[in-house]
Parts: structure tokens; C-alpha cells; sequence
């Protein structure tokens, strides 16, 4: 199944996360070239625009331990709606942030259409708080144990559909930063954890290997979800949170390569770039780069 449609989604929406700046990543990426740079590879793209989001209220959060989850969820609606009519529509959604919480959005419109998903989330982080487990309160970190249905029902179930993403599809790829209680709740569950320490040992390749045939067997979608925080910040200077000792370019080059070839992608998502911090544009660059890569760049 090669690619031939992609629909853009821009979700301008930083509420999930404590930065400002991240809000601006969607049109940061339209401004570097995103629609030219997918269109050049043959494939017919549409863009959606911004999904409306709504505004950082004056209030501080009433709940801190799930920071501005009313304004989340309703922006997360939004996503939701406009990847479900992508999909309705045959295009494969790329949804581009935004802060992390989004995938909320994105998986939820997936579940309503597939029912059995398998998932990268590529990210120094785990985001498998829950409000229980949270220290920051930022619903970014929460997004990867919302989407497997983790949590309360203050997130969970919020979306009106039932997760169809399967916890022993799923493969947490890049960590390196990892609260206390998450680090527990990751250990106990059955996500395939593939840290940085594994990447330095066996190498990319092989980890990838090992991600794919977990997520891409047995499963009637593959969702990507990539924070650019799993970068190096040497490549990647603008995300909202940056990590040391993170993957270089060619390795994240060589993952998004892999992932186009098992010919499985449904969806993309590309989250967590900060325009403010990026220093000539690099990271909005590198992320297109990357996008491009998943859906079939070739070297050769
Ligand atoms: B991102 C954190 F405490 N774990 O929960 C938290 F370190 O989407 C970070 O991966 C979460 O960028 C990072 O706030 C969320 C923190
Ligand atoms: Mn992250
Ligand atoms: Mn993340
Ligand atoms: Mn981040």
C-alpha cells in the first residue's frame, strides 16, 4: 500500500504542556516547505488548516493536577473530528502540533475506524502519567497512557469512543526521561519499552526491527507518533522539551525509512516543535524531512 493522499491537520494548541512557543509549531512547518516538500514526492496533499483552539484562560488551571483539561479536550475533539473525516475521505492524516496531548485526538478518530492499532511513540519521554501519577500536571506527558486507556475519567473515555489501540502493540522508542511512579507503571504494562541505552547497544536498525514486527503484526493500523524531543538537541534546538543524549539524524532518518517500508503507516503525527527556540529553522526543517521519509523518500 503506497501512499497516494495525505491530509494535513494543524493543532495549535500548547495547554497540554507548561511552554509557550509550541503553539506556533503547525504554520512553522507550512512556512518551511511541508506541502511542497510531500507534493514533491508525488503524493496529492491537502491541508485542513488549524483546528480552532481555545484560548490559554485567564484563570489559573482549577485542577493542577491535570492542567486546562476542559480546553484540551475540547481542542482534542477537534482533531479528532478532522482526522475521522480524513480518513472517511481515503487520505492518510498528518497531524502536526502542537503539544503531545493531541494524540488524544488523533487515536480516538483512529479507534472509531480500525480495530486493532498498533503504535510508535517516538519520545524521550514515556507520557504515561496519569493524574495520579503526575508531577508536572501537564496533560503532554499523560497522552501515551490515555490513548491505551489508561487514568481516570477525567481523560479517559472523553473522546466518546473505546480505545481500539492494543497495549502489547505498542513500543515506547527513544526514552530516556522517566518520572518515579511512571517509570513503574510503564515496567508493569505491557508496552514494549526500547530505551536510548538500547539504541546505543544494538543500534537503530535493529531496534527498529524489533518495534515493527511488534506493532505492524497482527494489528489493521500503525499509528506513528513522534515528539521531536526524542532528537538530539544538537539537531533539535526548537522542541518544548529538550532531553540530552538523544537520537541523531540519520537515526531518526533510518526509523522513519523502516516505517515506510513495512507499508502499514495510517496515520503520522509530528508533535512538540517550538518555533521560538529553533535557531534557523532546524528542527522545522528536520521534522519535514523526517515526515517525508515515513511516507516513501527514497536515497536511491
Ligand atoms: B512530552 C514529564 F515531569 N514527565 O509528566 C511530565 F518530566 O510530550 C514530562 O513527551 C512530559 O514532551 C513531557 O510533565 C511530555 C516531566
Ligand atoms: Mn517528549
Ligand atoms: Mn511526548
Ligand atoms: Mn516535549
Amino acid at each position: 500500500m503506497s501512499i497516494d493522499k495525505v491530509r494535513i491537520v494543524g493543532v495549535p494548541l500548547d495547554l497540554g504542556a507548561n511552554r509557550r512557543g509550541i503553539d506556533m509549531g503547525p504554520d512553522a512547518l507550512r512556512n518551511d516547505g511541508l506541502l511542497q516538500n510531500i507534493m514533491e514526492l508525488g503524493i496529492e496533499v491537502e491541508d485542513m488548516g488549524n483546528v480552532i483552539t481555545p484560548p490559554r484562560p485567564i484563570d489559573p488551571p482549577e485542577n493542577i493536577k491535570l492542567r486546562y483539561y476542559r480546553e484540551v479536550i475540547c481542542a482534542c475533539k477537534k482533531v479528532r473530528d478532522f482526522v475521522s473525516e480524513s480518513i472517511d475521505d481515503d487520505f492518510l492524516p498528518l497531524v502536526i502540533g502542537g503539544d503531545h496531548s493531541i494524540s488524544m485526538g488523533t487515536t480516538a478518530a483512529l479507534s472509531k475506524h480500525y480495530d486493532r492499532i498498533g503504535m510508535l511513540w517516538i519520545d524521550a519521554h514515556g507520557d504515561f502519567n496519569t493524574e495520579e501519577t503526575t508531577i508536572s500536571g501537564n496533560i503532554h506527558g499523560m497522552s501515551f497512557a490515555t490513548s491505551v486507556g489508561r487514568g481516570t475519567k477525567n481523560l479517559v473515555g472523553k473522546m466518546g469512543v473505546k480505545t481500539k489501540v492494543v497495549e502489547e502493540k505498542c513500543v515506547l522508542i527513544g526514552a530516556r526521561d522517566l518520572d518515579p511512579l511512571e517509570r513503574e507503571e510503564l515496567k508493569k504494562s505491557k508496552v514494549t519499552v526500547l530505551t536510548m541505552r538500547g539504541i546505543d547497544e544494538v543500534g537503530m536498525c535493529k531496534v527498529m526491527k524489533k518495534a515493527l514486527k511488534i506493532a505492524c503484526e497482527d494489528v489493521d493500523a500503525l499509528h506513528v507518533s513522534f515528539d521531536l524531543d526524542v532528537m538530539d538537541p544538537v539537531y533539535a534546538p526548537g522542541v518544548g522539551t529538550p532531553v540530552q543524549g538523544g537520537i541523531t539524524y540519520r537515526e531518526a532518518h533510518l526509523a522513519m525509512e523502516m516505517i515506510s517500508d513495512c507499508n502499514k503507516l495510517s496515520s503520522l503525527e509530528m508533535v512538540e516543535l517550538n518555533p521560538i527556540l529553533d535557531k534557523y529553522n532546524i528542527t522545522g526543517k528536520l521534522a519535514i524531512d523526517l515526515i517525508t521519509s515515513a511516507l516513501g523518500k527514497k536515497i536511491l
